[in-house]
């Protein structure tokens, strides 16, 4: 180890791995990410941190570190094991955490000298005093949930931004969801729990990054940002002034409350992606998301149109209640209704949801490994009433079809929709109908 006190960290966000085993990587990605700039921000400033984004950036294996950190998806994780090994191979400690780390901390800790199971706040400043005293431990684990009043701002001055076609900074305003979605792992990962910053914390994030940063952009990474109504009222109300450009992701069941989506538009929200999931009211009883109700689709959807607030939805396909009509009458259904973006993919039953559990019961995993590697476009499971070819065929002719030319001018230029020329409007559909026509998978550009 270097100097006595100062540590040089090397926080690497490793990138997804391809069903061939091979690292997806590019010289640009889509869309900023935040975990590795926030926990550069709360490690102290007298230590030296690099930040690298293997999608995008070369990993210096030779680089002289006193500790590799690296923050874990179960699509990321085995490259994160790749990465790991060419450290550890160095006697350079590696620590390992989020939602992988956290869900599989056994599994994590074959690869890793430290694992951090939930939250870094309580436990990074512990670890990195245990790793100057030379005496890490192999798992840390915070005994109670962090407040969320002196969340330290992410540096992402320390991001290559040439890398990034889209200049939006992430930054989080809530923690956890209050709904239990089947498929998902933050109800599991937060137990339930749903926690909110200080306002006033926010607005100065937020001032800091502009003057920093000089970007006017934000997205807000929270699962569910209007999870509490009152909060997400005030928060609106306090974002105004700042006279911002954000999105967020919030339930379709918040359109309810019109007069939350005008706050959130005289805040500056231009675009909300929503998990709208399944136009089949079985499907979405029988993975509990509860707080859809497809009687309530159109009403709430021209909720937004009205008032020209763009959206975008996401659609999975494969669960039980689908078979192959789930194709056409999704299109249908999105075309009838006019919307401008729709991401398609099929269920993914990742280890540690209650999905999985469910269909390891039924015996419907095919491959145990497969949610390791990542693809939005392939089958992982035995479908109830289909097969799995017909749900890999189905959601690429549903992809193709709803970016095909015909369908972009039904639902965006005749009659004119008031998304035609947003930014998200016209230009993305025609980057996904290159994206559609082309075969690429969606994981190549995220
Ligand atoms: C934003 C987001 C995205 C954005 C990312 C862009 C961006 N702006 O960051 C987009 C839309 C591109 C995206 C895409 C995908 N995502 Co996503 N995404 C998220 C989301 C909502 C927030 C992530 C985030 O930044 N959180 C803020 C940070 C600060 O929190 P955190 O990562 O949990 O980190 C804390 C701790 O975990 C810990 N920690 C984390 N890492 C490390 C490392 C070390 C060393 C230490 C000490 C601590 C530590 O400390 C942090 C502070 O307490 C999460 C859900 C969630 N609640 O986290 C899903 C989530 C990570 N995504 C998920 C998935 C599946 C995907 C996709 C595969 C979906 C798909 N089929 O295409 C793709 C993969 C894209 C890719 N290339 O990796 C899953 C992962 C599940 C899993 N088991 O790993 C999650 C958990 C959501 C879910 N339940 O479905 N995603
Ligand atoms: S609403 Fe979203 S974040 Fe919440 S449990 Fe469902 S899928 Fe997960």
């Amino acid at each position: 180890m270097g100097n006595e006190k100062n540590l040089r960290i090397l926080f690497v966000q490793p990138t997804l791995m391809r069903l061939s085993g091979t690292p997806v990587q590019s010289k640009k990605r889509l869309i900023m990410t935040m975990v590795t700039a926030y926990l550069a921000g709360l490690t102290p400033e007298s230590d030296h941190v690099t930040v690298i984004d293997d999608k995008v950036q070369k990993i210096p294996f030779d680089g002289d570190f006193d500790l590799v950190a690296i923050t874990t998806t179960t699509g990321s994780a085995q490259r994160a094991y790749e990465i790991s090994k060419k450290f550890r191979e160095r006697k350079i400690p590696v620590v390992m955490g989020g939602f992988h780390a956290t869900l599989h901390p056994a599994d994590t800790l074959v690869h890793a000298d430290s694992v951090v199971v939930g939250e870094a706040e309580h436990v990074w400043q512990p670890l990195l005093d245990d790793l100057r005293a030379g005496k890490m431990k192999s798992i840390y684990k915070g005994d109670q949930p962090c407040d969320m009043k002196s969340l330290p701002r992410p540096r992402y001055e320390l991001l290559d931004l040439s890398r990034y076609r889209i200049h939006m900074m992430p930054i989080q305003a809530t923690r956890g969801c209050n709904y239990h979605c089947d498929f998902c792992e933050v109800p599991v990962v937060y137990d339930g729990a749903y926690r909110m910053r200080p306002i006033e914390n926010i607005v100065e994030e937020i001032a800091t990054q502009k003057r920093i940063m000089g970007i006017n952009q934000f997205q807000f990474i929270d699962d569910q940002l209007t999870g509490k109504h009152t909060f997400a009222r005030e928060l609106f109300k306090a974002l105004k002034p700042l006279g911002i450009k954000w999105s967020c992701l919030w339930t379709l069941n918040t359109n309810h409350d019109e007069e939350l989506l005008d706050l959130a538009i005289d805040a500056g929200c231009i675009h909300v992606n929503i998990g709208m999931e399944s136009i089949n009211q079985e499907n979405l009883n029988a993975i509990h998301k509860k707080q859809n109700h497809v009687k309530d689709y159109i009403d709430l959807l021209k909720a937004m149109e009205r008032r020209g607030l763009f959206y975008s939805l996401n659609l999975m396909f494969g669960l039980d209640h689908d078979t192959k009509d789930v194709f056409p009458a999704t299109l249908e259904f999105l075309e009838k209704v006019r919307a401008p973006l729709a991401f398609f993919s099929i269920v993914s039953p990742r280890e540690g949801t209650p999905l999985r559990e469910r269909l390891n019961l039924e015996n419907r995993v095919v491959d145990p490994t497969a949610d390791q590697y990542s693809s939005g476009h392939v089958c992982m499971f035995i479908p109830k009433n289909m097969t799995k070819e017909d749900v890999e065929t189905g959601i690429d002719w549903v992809q193709r079809s709803f970016y095909s030319p015909r369908s972009i001018m039904k639902r965006l230029i005749f009659p004119k929709s008031p998304y035609t020329f947003h930014r998200d409007g016209l230009p993305s559909n025609l980057f996904f109908n290159y994206v559609s026509r082309k075969g690429i998978d969606t994981v190549e550009y995220y």
